[in-house]
Formats: structure tokens, sequence, C-alpha cells
């Protein structure tokens, strides 16, 4: 038998911002797809749609009419997951059921009044003033005391369970922390506690040394194919200074990172020549009042799609039961997307 090569036999791969291993098969790529083949092509839309309840002027489910906004707009979400007056309280009985009550508040972002644009046709100034309120609310909403943890994120894509194709993604801000970013907390903060510097900051520097993952960087970010990647043209975008959230970085930094999620989805869409579907979000630190010298902000973006804009990856069976795993390697799906920038 040869020697092993990460690029042709399979392993395991160590994903430490959630302390978890990712399964590498390179070589299952190859096998044949006889599965379901969706459509995924890219629809003409008009620039306003008069039944759309995210266009300005319109009148939503719950019966309020959106203003005639010219660029961005948040409003609470009419059917929020999460209520800042639901009573307090818990459940247990015998140890092992347990539940507590939580409390939070959800609110959806329109990127554009435009019905037809998604990030990746918007100017980049445009985009920044995405970015201008995603800072104002992260900072609005974890100033108060109730609230541990602000969700950021898009859904893009009705395969990604987007409702409604007008620009547009959600914020969940809640009083407990969920599972990921806390996983990540701990990993972080661990991190920094015996190293003196940030994971992330760490990590970029041996991707940037590798040279093999870099999707596409600007001044004061990096997006690359992660080394434990899941989904298979899965990216993560990290600020080359180390900073905790979006509180902490200034009007130059919000523009280039508006040029790279622009020039990220562009090649997205460029990949498959559709309008690539994905669940993007951004990590940052709790907003519980205490200090996490460790976090480093970033964001993540999970496409599902595989090989083509109809053969999606699905987490199933060995995913479900054992641990996630992927077919293509994260360097060729990153020699893939650099190709198309
Ligand atoms: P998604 O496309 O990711 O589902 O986000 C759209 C959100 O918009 C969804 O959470 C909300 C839904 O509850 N919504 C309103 O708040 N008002 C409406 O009139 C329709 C949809
Ligand atoms: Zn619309």
């Amino acid at each position: 038998m040869n020697s092993f090569d990460i690029t042709e036999h399979s392993h395991r791969r160590f994903n430490p911002l959630l302390g978890e291993w990712v399964l590498v098969s390179p070589h299952r790529s190859k096998r044949p797809w006889q599965g379901q083949q969706e459509s995924t092509e890219k629809d003409t839309r008009p620039e306003y749609d008069p039944t759309c309840y995210l266009c300005p002027g319109n009148v939503r489910a719950n019966g309020e009419a959106n203003p005639q906004y010219p660029s961005t707009f948040v409003f609470t979400n009419d059917f929020a997951a999460l209520q800042s007056d639901s009573p307090s309280g818990s459940f247990t009985k015998g140890g092992l059921l347990q539940a507590e009550s939580e409390r939070g508040i959800c609110k959806v972002i329109c990127f554009s009044p435009r019905h037809d644009l998604t990030l990746s046709d918007m100017e980049t100034t445009e985009i920044k003033k995405v970015v201008d309120l995603w800072q104002a609310q992260y900072l609005e909403l974890g100033a108060m005391p109730e609230i541990s943890y602000v969700q950021i994120f898009e859904n893009k894509g009705s395969v990604m369970g987007s409702s409604n194709p007008h620009p547009h993604g959600q914020i969940w801000a809640q009083s407990s922390m969920p599972g990921d970013p806390a996983r990540e907390t701990v990993q972080q903060e661990n991190y920094f506690q015996e190293n003196g510097r940030s994971l992330l900051s760490d990590y970029l520097a041996l991707e940037l040394e590798e040279n093999t993952r870099i999707v596409a960087e600007n001044e004061f970010f990096v997006a690359l194919v992660p080394f434990w990647a899941v989904w298979p043209f899965e990216t993560i975008v990290i600020p080359r200074r180390h900073f905790a959230h979006l509180g902490e970085i200034n009007e130059d930094e919000k523009l280039a990172y508006a040029d790279i999620m622009k020039r990220l989805s562009s090649v997205y869409d460029r990949l498959f020549q559709t309008s690539f579907p994905y669940s993007a979000g951004l990590h940052q630190a709790p907003t519980d009042g205490r200090d996490y010298p460790g976090w480093h902000l970033h964001m993540h973006f999970y496409p599902p799609l595989l090989r083509s804009a109809s053969v999606k990856k699905f987490m199933v069976g060995y995913e479900l039961m054992a641990e996630p795993q992927r077919d293509i390697t994260p360097e060729s799906a990153a020699e893939r997307l650099r190709a198309l920038l």
C-alpha cells in the first residue's frame, strides 16, 4: 500500500472551532448519480413585485405596511420564533426531562428595495449598508440585559428554506447561548488561554502559508474553504485583524467586508450558473456582559449544491447517524471557486 495522501485517501479532519471531526472521502465523488435532479434555473424577477411582502410600500402578512425604504429595512418578524414577553419558568422531572423557558427577539432585514437583486448583484456600497445595519442591530440587541447572543443569518434559495426571493436575512437574539456558538466560545477561549493569540489568527496564518484553500482576499478579510469544511463549497470569511464583534469594525473594514461578500457570492453564482443557494451567518462574541478575549468574528457560508445546480448534498445516513462527511476535498473546491474570481 502506498503512503497516506490526504488528496487521495479517506481520512478524518478536525474542526477546531467546534471541536468535532469530519470524514473526508476524496475518491467517492466518482460514484454515479441517479437520484433526483432539481431545477435551479436563475429566474427572472421584476424590480418590484406587488404580491411580495418585503417590497417597499407593500402590506405584510400581519397587515402592517412597509415604508418606501430607499436602501435597507429592518422590522420585527411577524412570526417570531422567540418572543420578549413569553412567561419565564422551567420544567424538570426525574433529572432526565428538562425544559427552560427561552426569550428573545426575531427580526427580518431587507437588503435592498429591489425585488430582483441578490447580494451578488448589489453594488459594494449598497452591501456596506447591510453591514452598517448588522452592526447597529448587533449593538442595539446585544446591549439589552436579557440578550446573551445575537445570531445574524441569511437563507438564500428555496432549497435552503428561504420563503421569498426578495433579498433578505434574519436576526435571532436570545437569552441563552445556542449550541454551535457556545462550542466555538469554549474552543476559542481555551485556545487563547493557552496561546495568547486567537485561534482564527493562527489558523488564518497557516492558511495563508499553505495557500491551497484561499478563495478571495482583500486588505482586511480573507475568504477560504476551511480545512474541515463539511458542505461541498463551504467557506469561511475571517478578518485579518482579531476582533470579537461588529461593534469593533471601522468604515474601511465594513467596505472591505462588503467587497469580500460580493466577490464570494458572485463566484458562487458563476460556479453552476445559477443563483447559488446557501445559509450564511455571522458568528460573534456573546453579549452576556462577560469578557471574551479569544473571540474572533467570522462568517460561515454553507451551500448545499454538490456537483451541479441540480445535485445537492443531503445530511443523511452516515452523517445523521455518525458524523459529517464530504466527498470532494476542500482543496479541490477552493481551486474551482478561485478559478471563477
Ligand atoms: P426566511 O425567508 O429565511 O424564512 O425569512 C423570512 C421571514 O420573514 C420569516 O421568518 C417573516 C417570516 O416569519 N415574515 C414576516 O415577518 N412577515 C411577513 O409578512 C411574511 C414573512
Ligand atoms: Zn419584493
